[in-house]
């Protein structure tokens, strides 16, 4: 098989890259290990910044969106049962849009199928050879027990944390910078309508608590619990009894509970890959970088990767190679942005047992700050809806 761009992965990030570059008149073809089934079965994140909803309705995925979805002008994050308003209209003129990463992911797959797109699933890649030849790259990746091959000019590496492509950049060359959260989120999904109006951030003593949505009949709630905990050892009724006791009274008081179609345990990280370029790959999104969800910062940064590539290569092809000798240093400039909002979010909301009572003081004066200071509801404002691309 021959291609212009072969991309590892058919995520959110490999399947947007392919539907932009398919626009632009360049051939893809997306590879990617799981069955779609499995793909489609992750519950991931709910908050899209206007950039993010500007670059999918580009890639003609914006109908279902923009239907279904919730424009939301704010956020609030509260503090031992005070809740502050960011009020994103007001200080930045800006707003979200809350639209499931599972739904964004199913409308990828139908303009593909629509459109004839080439995703290929139950095929994981083994490895690469030629990437830093001025020459096409062949990809080998095992589908069915058969080993196969893919050449293409370029190669986006869209597959993940776990994927293979990062450690196709020799070790001399990568640099990583990494921080490991010491807690967890335990998510639940239930069918039940939410309890805020809007995303509610809490910080309490008794650790963080987060509630979200999906629509108007589905929750999504998330409890701060330690990173090895068992997502088995917490009946529904205990994990909404420690949610009701870390929200403002009026959001416990509103707080109904359905039946739960999911709970999972996600660790927190925080890491950067450095190049996002090796030659003749590019990597995109969680192969390169991870943020705790607190900024609801992960699946936008993939978004912008994959708009700033999907620009690099279509002027390549028309000969221009600035946009593809620029796109490691132009997409870390927004990375590293993002990671420091979501460190600083992560690090004033959450416990730190070991932090003491001076550290949690400190925590409350952050929060008073905010509650106080227009510029700090500012800065927050601007960074959560998405800073320019
Ligand atoms: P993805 O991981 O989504 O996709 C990579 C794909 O590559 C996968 O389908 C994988 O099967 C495939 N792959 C891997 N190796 C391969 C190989 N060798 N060959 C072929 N295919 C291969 N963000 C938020 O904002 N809010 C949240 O609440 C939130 N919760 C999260 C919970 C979890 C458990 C995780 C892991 C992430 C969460 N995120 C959240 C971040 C999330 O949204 C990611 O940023 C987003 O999925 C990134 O998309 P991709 O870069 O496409 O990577
Ligand atoms: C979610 O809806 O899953 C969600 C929302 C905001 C976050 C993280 C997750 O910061």
């Amino acid at each position: 098989m021959r291609t212009e761009v072969a991309i590892i992965g058919g995520g959110p990030s490999g399947l947007l890259l392919s539907r932009l570059l398919q626009r632009a008149g360049i051939e893809s073809v997306v590879l990617e290990r799981r069955p779609r089934a499995h793909v489609l079965s992750r519950i991931r994140a709910g908050v899209l910044e206007w950039g993010t909803v500007e670059t999918l309705r580009r890639a003609g995925v914006g109908a279902r969106m923009d239907a279904e979805g919730e424009v939301h002008h704010g956020t609030v994050i509260s503090s031992g049962g005070r809740g502050v308003r960011i009020d994103f209209d007001d200080l930045v003129d800006g707003r979200v849009m809350v639209y499931g990463q599972t739904e964004v992911t199913r409308d990828l797959y139908a303009a593909h199928d629509a459109a004839g797109g080439a995703v290929i699933d139950e095929a994981e890649v083994t490895g690469a050879e030629g990437l830093e030849r001025d020459g096409p790259v062949t990809l080998s990746y095992r589908r069915g027990g058969e080993r196969r091959e893919v050449t293409a000019d370029w190669v986006a590496g869209c597959d993940g944390f776990r994927g293979v492509s990062r450690g196709l950049i020799p070790a001399g060359v990568l640099r990583e910078f990494e921080r490991v959260w010491p807690f967890g989120w335990l998510g639940v999904l239930t069918e039940a309508p939410p309890a805020s109006p809007e995303v509610l951030y809490a910080h309490h003593e008794r650790g963080f608590a987060l509630c979200s949505m999906r629509n108007p009949r589905l929750s999504r709630y998330y409890l701060q619990v330690p990173a090895d905990e068992d997502p088995a050892a917490w009946s529904a009724a205990a994990f909404f009894d420690e949610l009701r006791r870390r929200v403002p009274e009026a959001v416990a008081d509103r707080l109904e509970v359905g039946p739960v179609v999911e709970t999972s345990v996600a660790p927190l990280r925080s890491y950067v890959a450095e190049p996002m370029r090796h030659g003749r790959l590019f990597l995109v999104g969680d192969a390169a970088h991870i943020v705790p969800p607190t900024g609801a910062k992960g699946l936008n940064l993939a978004g912008s990767d994959v708009h700033y590539l999907a620009e690099a290569l279509t002027r390549r092809k028309a000969g221009d190679a600035e946009g593809v000798d620029g796109y490691s240093a132009r997409a870390l400039a927004r990375v590293w942005k993002a990671e420091r909002f979501s460190w600083w979010m992560t690090a004033t909301l959450h416990r730190f047992p070991e932090a003491g009572p001076f550290g949690l003081r400190m925590q409350e004066a952050e929060l008073d700050y905010l509650a106080a200071s227009r510029a700090a509801r500012t800065a927050l404002a601007e960074n959560y809806v998405g800073l320019p691309f």
